[in-house]
């Protein structure tokens, strides 16, 4: 493949916390190298520019830098779609997971039916009517199924994605009324409960099953926190009771296997908490696995 790598810079989402130093951690990991030897053509773009925030001060509404996020979205969706335009597959490189508005804006603009992968102890599901904390990056798969904030929603041109073909991995905490509505929203979730009960193995299958059928592209998006803070303890937002490191790396290993994912997504990596970039480099290897990595 031609990967094609986006850095995204931003933290805004997070309410500036320090992912942004996410794009730089995973590069330094070695990353390039390790696409390379799994047999890739890698080109990076290196870093989308991210507007300074207009004063110091944040707007009281219930999103969160929200100008900045929306540029930064229109700028990524055009980057991405033109990388899968030409044949390309599109690496981004967060960053917070608000830059998945962008992502997935640019992807739709292509695909005419993509299935998403969401690895991640959260949902990801909240709008700015039900979020306690005002953070973007927690309303990213709500806009992609185009519910919330219309500002939010520019990048999609009016194409969303079916929720029936978003399949969740990992999550194992939720806002009260996000969780009400995720009940309702016709994606699939695999907790950790299901993972704990029917093995990540089973878990893959069932999940490659659904993001599979009727779709036209697969996108994978990957927040750290999926994995347990024991592995990632450099994520925004660490939540105990995560995946361990050989979990995640064989739901990865299974997804290069079949061969399935069309782009794919990295983020929430905080190089201030982490631990000498155990973190990016924990990244960079499962960005490895996903794209095919073998030890032999
Ligand atoms: C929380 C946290 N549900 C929120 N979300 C996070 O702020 O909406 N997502 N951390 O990764
Ligand atoms: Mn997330
Ligand atoms: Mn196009
Ligand atoms: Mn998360």
């Amino acid at each position: 493949k031609t990967v094609r790598i986006i850095g995204v810079p931003l933290d805004y989402g997070a309410d500036r916390r320090g992912v942004d130093m996410g794009p730089s951690a995973i590069r330094y990991a070695g990353l390039h190298e390790k696409l390379r030897q799994a047999g890739h053509q890698v080109v990076d773009l290196g870093n989308l520019p991210v507007p300074v925030p207009e004063s110091r001060e944040v707007a009281q509404t219930n999103l969160k830098y929200l100008d900045e996020i929306v540029k930064v979205s229109r700028v990524l969706a055009r980057a991405v779609e033109k990388a899968v335009e030409e044949d390309a597959y599109p690496l981004v490189l967060g960053g917070d997971h608000s830059i998945a508005i962008g992502t997935i804006g640019g992807l739709v603009r292509h695909f005419q039916n993509l299935g998403v992968l969401w690895f991640d102890a959260h949902g990801d599901y909240n709008t700015d009517q039900t979020s306690p904390s005002g953070n973007i990056h927690g309303m990213p798969v709500a806009t992609a199924v185009g519910l919330g904030h219309p500002a939010l929603q520019a990048s999609f041109h009016g194409r969303f994605v079916n929720p029936a073909k978003i399949v969740y991995v990992g999550v194992r905490t939720l806002d009260p009324e996000e969780a009400q509505a995720l009940r309702q929203s016709g994606t699939t979730v695999f907790s950790m409960h299901e993972i704990d009960r029917y093995g990540m193995r089973d878990v893959m299958a069932k999940a490659m099953d659904i993001v599979t059928d009727g779709t036209d592209g697969v996108h994978l998006s990957f927040d750290i926190d999926a994995v347990d803070p024991l592995y990632a303890p450099g994520s925004g937002t660490p939540f105990s009771g995560g995946l361990t490191e050989r979990e995640a790396h064989l739901a990865l290993e299974l997804l290069a296997e079949s061969d399935i994912l069309s782009s794919m997504e990295m983020v929430e990596v905080n190089p201030i908490l982490d631990e000498h970039n155990r973190t990016g480099q924990l990244a960079a290897n499962l960005i490895a696995s996903a794209l095919g990595h073998r030890i032999i």
